[in-house]
């Protein structure tokens, strides 16, 4: 398998639900950008998923529409590593070898464990999942040598406790893993709620009015934002009493390149009606042809299913490499030949 000499790149979404606006201007924007530079290795998280219940047959639909949106959105199978998290056992066999190096109290910490966890309220049926997942996180980016994380804002506690649990890895045994480091893009690292703007925008949603999917036809991306909370102050402005508006131009900034000040000229003395529409409409510039090339790439499986192929199969190579040095430190006993 040939080495590149280049940094290593690794990122994920998970299909636990459609893509947001979110999802692409937090990650999948920016790793296209990547591509050149960086030996980059973008999957499909499937096993994260499954930390919230999955209907088979939507997990199926949406894992391979992950895929083809990766593509659509302009990454290149010839230069990145794309492929399924399942493929590639290495990844659950790590994330065992990582729990044992992992403390019950960190993972209660992590803030996204403890969102989830409160909708059930004191009940007892947490899935242990929940709780683990920052640890399949961190098999995910450490099999791969990764030096850097291409994630949203959201992400960087659970990157934190990566780094965390290498060190401890490391120190206990001898230097195993790199320690890898987040890419927080500048812009569009946390998008917002539409309807609740003070938290971030999920794709597990229940009221699909609070986000807006990279599938969503143009006419429904009018119709959400028009309907995104504002306020009664009715001045276009970027300041933290105006969360709504905020968001709004976090997402017009981040597409158009308009500057903060640009922006609140434009609109000055105009409420927000105008500048809804411009939103509106610079999404959808940005997902139209992408959306056009997904349906393309959906029906033709057999070239999708080649491209997840070869990504499982790099792939494997490299997290084995790092999983057999994990097992030989720990001390296990090597399977013979
Ligand atoms: N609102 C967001 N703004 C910017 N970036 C975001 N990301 C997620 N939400 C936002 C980034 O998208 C990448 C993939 O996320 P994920 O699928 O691994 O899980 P998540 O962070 O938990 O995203 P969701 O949409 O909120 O999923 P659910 O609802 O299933 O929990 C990550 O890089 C993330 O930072």
């Amino acid at each position: 398998m040939e080495e590149t000499g280049k940094k290593v790149i690794f990122s994920g979404i998970q299909p636990s639900g459609n893509l947001t606006i979110g999802n692409y201007l937090g990650a999948l924007k920016n790793w296209v950008k990547l591509q050149d530079e960086y030996d980059c290795y973008y999957c499909v998280v499937d096993l994260h998923a499954i930390t919230a219940r999955q209907e088979p047959k939507d997990l199926r639909r949406r894992t391979l529409e992950i895929l083809a949106i990766y593509l659509a959105a302009g990454l290149d199978p010839e230069k990145n590593t794309m492929f399924i998290q399942s493929h590639v056992s290495a990844h659950t066999e790590a994330a065992w070898l990582l729990n044992c190096n992992t403390y019950v109290g960190e993972l209660s910490r992590m803030t996204q464990y403890k969102t989830k966890s409160s909708k059930f309220g004191n009940d007892t049926s947490i899935s242990a999942g929940l709780l683990n997942y920052p640890v399949l996180m961190a098999s995910d980016i450490l099999l791969y040598q990764t030096d850097l994380v291409p994630v949203g804002l959201d992400q960087k506690q659970h990157l934190e406790l990566t780094r965390n649990i290498a060190e401890r890895f490391n120190n206990a045994y001898s230097p195993t893993f790199k320690i890898p480091e987040p890419y927080i893009p500048k812009e569009g690292s946390k998008i917002m709620d539409l309807q609740e703007p003070l938290k971030k925008m999920s794709k597990s949603s229940e009221n699909p009015n609070s986000f807006i999917l990279l599938m969503d036809p143009p006419e429904v991306i009018k119709k959400k934002i028009s309907r995104a909370v504002t306020d009664s102050i009715g001045i276009v402005k970027y300041s933290d009493e105006q969360p709504g508006v905020k968001n709004l131009m976090n997402i017009l900034n981040t597409l158009t390149g308009e500057s903060f000040d640009c922006i609140e000229k434009k609109y000055a003395g105009k409420g927000y009606a105008e500048f809804k529409e411009d939103v509106a409409t610079a999404i959808i510039n940005e997902f139209e042809p992408i959306q056009n090339k997904v349906e393309m790439i959906l029906a033709d499986k057999t070239n999708l299913e080649k491209i997840y192929k070869a990504g499982a199969e790099k792939a494997n190579y490299i997290a084995n490499k790092t999983l057999r040095k994990m097992q030989k430190k720990i001390g296990f006993i090597p399977v013979s030949k």
